[in-house]
C-alpha cells in the first residue's frame, strides 16, 4: 500500500471507550503530526479530557511505566452540541467504536457532516452491525458512494481503577492498560469496497495495533469466529465475576464453556457455511482451539461486558449470545443454554462453581 502524503485527512473516532482510546493513542504514537479528532458525545467529557492533561496515557503489564499520548483534536458531537454542522469540517475518516447498541444513534448524529465518499470503519463487538446501519441509516441513494469498513479486534484493554491496575475503574477515564496485545483484522464489509484507503493505511502503520488487511471473505470469517470468542468468554466473566483468565483455570468453568459451545457451533457453522452439512465437526475441533487460544492470550483482562456491567452500562448480550439464540431458531437449531446465560446476565445474576459442579 502506498504511503499518504504529508497531508493526511483527519480520522475522527467516536465511542471514546478502551478500543476507541487504543486506536486514537495507536495512531498519534506512530504518526504524532497526522490529525486525530475524538468526538465526545456528551459534554462531561469535555471537563474529563482537561483532568486528563489533554492525553490519553498508555500502560502494558509488561512495561508500566505509563506512556503519554496528545495533541488531539476534540469536538462535541450531542444532540444538544451548540456548533451548526456547517461550520464544521465534513469528515472523511470515520471510527465507529461504540457500543453495539448505541451504533444508530451515534451515526446519526455524525450523518449531517458525513462525506458521502467518506469510509466508516466499525470496531465493534457482535455481528451484522455495519451491514444494519447501511440498511437504516444510509439507505437512501445518496449515499451509495459511502466506503464500509470493519475490523475484528483481539485485543485486551480496559480501564484501570485510580489506585490499583487489577480491576478495571468504574466510568471515565482517558487511560488505558494494554494487557494484551492481539491482533486487528481490517477488511471491507462489501467487496466494493476494496482498495486504498488513507485510514486503513495509518491504522495499519500503527505498530502496537499488529493490524492486517483481509479480504471480505476473510473478515467475514473473522468476525464470527471473534463472536464465538465473545460468547464464551464474556457472559460468563460476568456471572461469575472474574476476570478471562480464571474461566479457563477451573475445570466446571471449561465443562460450561464448552456446552455452550457445542450448542452454538452449528449454529455458526450454518452462518459460515449456509446449506452445507459436511465438516461441522473438523469446524468445531479448530474453532474450539482457537477460542481456548484467545482465551489463553487475554487471560490478564477483564471482558468487555465484565466492565460494561462494572460501570452500570447496558451490556451487548443481545449482539452477542442473542445472535445464537435469533440465528438458532431460524434455522430450528435449540441453543437452550446460551438462552439461559443471556437471561442471567440480564438479569444481574451471579453463579457459584458449586452451583455448575
Ligand atoms: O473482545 C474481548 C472483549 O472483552 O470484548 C476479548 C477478546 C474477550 C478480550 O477481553
Amino acid at each position: 500500500m502506498p504511503v499518504p502524503g504529508p497531508f493526511p485527512k483527519p480520522i475522527h473516532i467516536l465511542g471514546i471507550g478502551n478500543i476507541g482510546k487504543l486506536l486514537a493513542y495507536a495512531l498519534k504514537q506512530s504518526r504524532p503530526s497526522a490529525p486525530v479528532t475524538l468526538l465526545f458525545h456528551r459534554p462531561g467529557l469535555r471537563s474529563e479530557w482537561s483532568a486528563a492533561g489533554q492525553s490519553i496515557t498508555y500502560t502494558t503489564p509488561s512495561s508500566p511505566s505509563p506512556q503519554k499520548a496528545t495533541g488531539f483534536d476534540v469536538e462535541l458531537v450531542s444532540a444538544r452540541s451548540s456548533a451548526p454542522h456547517g461550520t464544521l469540517p465534513e469528515i472523511d475518516n470515520l471510527i465507529i467504536a461504540t457500543k453495539t447498541y448505541a451504533t444508530a444513534a451515534a451515526l446519526n448524529l455524525i450523518k449531517p457532516r458525513l462525506s458521502r465518499h467518506g469510509t466508516i470503519l466499525f470496531v465493534q463487538n457482535g455481528w451484522g452491525t455495519a451491514a444494519s446501519a447501511r440498511r437504516s441509516v444510509f439507505s437512501g441513494p445518496e449515499w451509495a458512494g459511502l466506503k464500509y469498513w470493519s475490523a475484528v479486534s483481539t485485543a485486551g484493554v480496559y480501564t484501570p481503577s485510580d489506585g490499583a491496575q487489577s480491576s478495571p475503574r468504574k466510568g471515565g477515564g482517558f487511560s488505558i492498560v494494554h494487557a494484551a496485545r492481539g491482533t486487528l483484522q481490517l477488511g471491507p464489509v462489501h467487496p466494493l469496497c476494496q482498495g486504498e484507503n488513507e485510514m486503513i493505511t495509518r491504522l495499519v502503520e500503527a505498530d502496537i495495533l499488529n493490524a492486517r488487511v483481509l479480504s471480505h471473505d476473510e473478515l467475514q470469517l473473522a468476525q464470527l469466529r471473534k463472536l464465538m470468542v465473545n460468547a464464551m468468554i464474556n457472559p460468563l466473566t460476568v456471572v461469575f465475576n472474574c476476570k478471562n483468565g480464571d474461566l479457563i483455570e477451573k475445570p466446571g468453568r471449561v465443562a460450561l464453556m464448552r456446552r455452550l459451545f457445542d450448542e452454538a457451533v452449528p449454529v455458526l457453522f450454518a452462518l459460515v457455511h449456509p446449506g452445507e452439512t459436511e465438516g461441522l465437526e473438523e469446524f468445531a475441533t479448530e474453532l474450539w482451539e482457537h477460542v481456548w487460544r484467545v482465551a489463553h492470550d487475554v487471560r490478564e483482562n477483564y471482558s468487555s461486558m465484565y466492565q460494561d456491567v462494572a460501570a452500570g452500562r447496558p451490556t451487548e448480550i443481545d449482539f452477542i449470545n442473542g445472535v445464537f439464540l435469533r440465528e438458532g431458531r431460524r434455522r430450528g437449531i435449540e441453543t437452550p443454554l446460551n438462552a439461559v446465560l443471556v437471561g442471567l446476565v440480564k438479569r444481574g445474576e451471579r453463579v457459584k462453581d458449586e452451583d455448575i459442579e
